[in-house]
């Protein structure tokens, strides 16, 4: 049998093109400082071992790295102590620098403490390292990390768990494209040497996925997860509900999933989450560092609620349901108290089941509802979410609304001059830039592109990278830009591979806007970056759009 796996990893070695060496700075997000060391490089041998200080979320980032590795590689790759293993010129994966939680037990603190002041680390050679590229620990900040590479040893230092993982999404893309087989290649598994220290330029990097012109099943959204995590997006925005179906189980008003939720777009079957989908979604995300921004779409795009419940309606007849693309035309009754009492159910309900600290109301297109009482309706909305605990997020069409602790709006327009939107920073607001013209992912990339929109222009690989998020919106200052975020909207998609088809090679492009410093930005160097991309992608399995922009290898 093992004769046998070993023929078959061989094969599997012959059927792709030898790839070319991977350079250190062949990372999107393009990182903030590289340097390389030539000399440095580091090969990964079958009895390497990943290291780890005792932090719980550490290790299971060390563990990440392993199951990233493991099935490429087929190398076992425990994961041990740091201090239980030492670097003594033996091949090491080291992640260090995430403090145990201060609530450890005694012999937990005693491990750490021994991990921290690490054989390694206390000879010298890291300290030096960790000089020369000048940026220290402390500047790591929430997500930041250090890769250091050396002929022996690839060390991922971060202050947070996000950070380590940032890192080894770093560290899979140094290593050669078939680190994404499924299964064992024989491969040689280097990495270039040298320092790459790094850290986002935005908080908050994001993509949202419109489950509600079409459903897609729990095990696509994972997969979506895996995207953002691999391009160090740490946002998931949920457009849960909509006129075409609701998508999450409320237990105070279980039609709105039961009979609301069994339609979508064209007239497919729809489908909702459990309570139990949502948590796994939630889970699965928060152990890749992505945050779940729920949305729960008001007082407009609520039709599919109005078939559950005629009497939110303003008629209180139900309308029939809907499974065409317009947009504007449903709202709940504002005028009606029992309408409160279903937003306050479903905003606590929802809330419960979202650790992140984000409720988006939605907000957009409720053309029917006249100024006045869409600003009194979204101020109640707005309290609501602030008596869940968590802050409100909405469409930039919540502008006029008064300020809400905290809020962030998110702006969609397709020009940038905004004066509503302009006040609400000034009045405290703080946004994420998703501008339809560029961020909007449902939009074609070209005139022959077979799905998507293209109301906001098309939207090639380019389109999508050169603008600033901090000088799009004239007169909100780049203090106020929170980050950025790339909607993917679904009336015409319909399937896990149209979604990657639609998010690559576009989502690379606003994540690297996201994260890596104004200073870095070139679109030659992107799509050079880019490029080797495509073949990892194929590896995976993964669908993408073969842009003609980009020179693939
Ligand atoms: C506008 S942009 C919408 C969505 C549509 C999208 C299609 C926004 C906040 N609302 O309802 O799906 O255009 O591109």
């Amino acid at each position: 049998a093992a004769e046998l796996a070993r023929a078959a990893t061989r094969a599997a070695g012959e059927l792709l093109a030898p790839s070319a060496p991977v350079g250190l700075a062949d990372v999107v997000p393009v990182p903030e400082r590289v340097v390389p060391d030539p000399a440095a490089d580091f090969t990964l041998p079958e009895d390497a071992v990943i290291r780890v200080d005792t932090d719980p979320a550490a290790r299971d980032v060390a563990e990440q790295l392993a199951e990233l590795l493991r099935p490429a590689t087929g190398y076992p790759l425990p994961v041990t102590d740091t201090a239980a293993i030492r670097h003594d010129g033996r091949h090491v994966l080291t992640l260090s620098g995430v403090a145990a939680p201060a609530d450890a037990t005694d012999a937990d603190s005693a491990a750490s403490g021994a991990g921290a002041v690490d054989a390694d680390s206390a000879a010298g050679t890291d300290a030096e390292r960790v000089d020369a590229a000048a940026i220290d620990g402390e500047a790591l900040g929430d997500e930041g990390y250090r890769l250091d590479v050396t002929g022996t040893e690839v060390r991922i230092t971060a202050a947070t768990p996000a950070g380590l993982l940032h890192g080894v999404q770093t560290l899979r893309q140094l290593l050669p494209v078939a680190v994404e087989s499924a299964t064992p290649v024989a491969e040689h598994w280097m990495v270039p040497g040298g320092t790459i220290v790094d850290r986002p330029r935005f908080a908050y990097r994001g993509a949202m996925l419109d489950v509600a012109r079409h459903f897609f099943p729990v095990e696509d959204v994972l997969r979506v997860v895996d995207h953002l995590a691999r391009y160090k997006l740490n946002h998931l925005h949920l457009h849960l509900t909509d006129d075409q179906g609701w998508r999450i189980a409320v237990d105070a008003w279980p039609k709105l999933a039961e009979v609301g939720g069994a339609t979508e777009v064209g007239g497919g079957p729809g489908g909702w989450y459990t309570r139990d989908d949502y948590r796994r979604i939630v889970r699965y995300a928060a152990r890749r560092h992505v945050t779940v921004v729920p949305e729960i779409d008001l007082p407009g795009h609520t039709n599919a609620a109005l078939v559950a419940y005629p009497e939110l309606a303003p008629s209180k007849i139900a309308p029939p349901p809907y499974t065409g693309t317009e947009v504007g035309f449903s709202y709940v009754d504002p005028a009606d108290e029992r309408t409160y009492d279903f937003v306050a159910d479903v905003l606590g309900e929802v809330a419960a089941l979202t650790p992140g600290p984000w409720l988006h109301l939605g907000g957009d297109e409720a053309f029917k509802v006249p100024a006045d009482t869409y600003r009194a309706f979204v101020e109640r909305a707005q309290e609501l979410v602030a008596a869940t605990g968590k802050i409100v997020v909405g469409w930039h069409q919540l502008a006029p609304a008064a300020h809400a602790d905290g809020r962030v709006l998110q702006w969609w327009g397709t020009n940038g001059d905004d004066p509503e939107t302009a006040d609400a920073v000034r009045r405290g607001a703080r946004v994420i830039l998703s501008p339809a013209k560029h961020a909007y992912l449902d939009m074609k990339y070209a005139p022959d592109t077979p799905i998507g929109h293209d109301w906001a222009g098309l939207i090639d690989v380019r389109t999508a990278y050169d603008w600033d998020p901090a000088a799009h919106l004239a007169d909100v200052p780049a203090e106020a830009v929170l980050g950025v975020e790339a909607p993917l909207w679904t009336e015409s998609v319909t399937s896990l591979a149209e979604i990657e088809f639609m998010l690559l090679p576009r989502l690379p492009a606003i994540a690297e806007l996201g994260w890596s410093p104004r200073a870095t930005h070139d679109w030659d160097g992107f799509r050079g970056r880019l490029a080797g991309h495509g073949p990892r992608w194929a590896t995976a399995g993964i669908t993408f759009h073969p842009s003609p922009e980009v020179p693939w290898p």
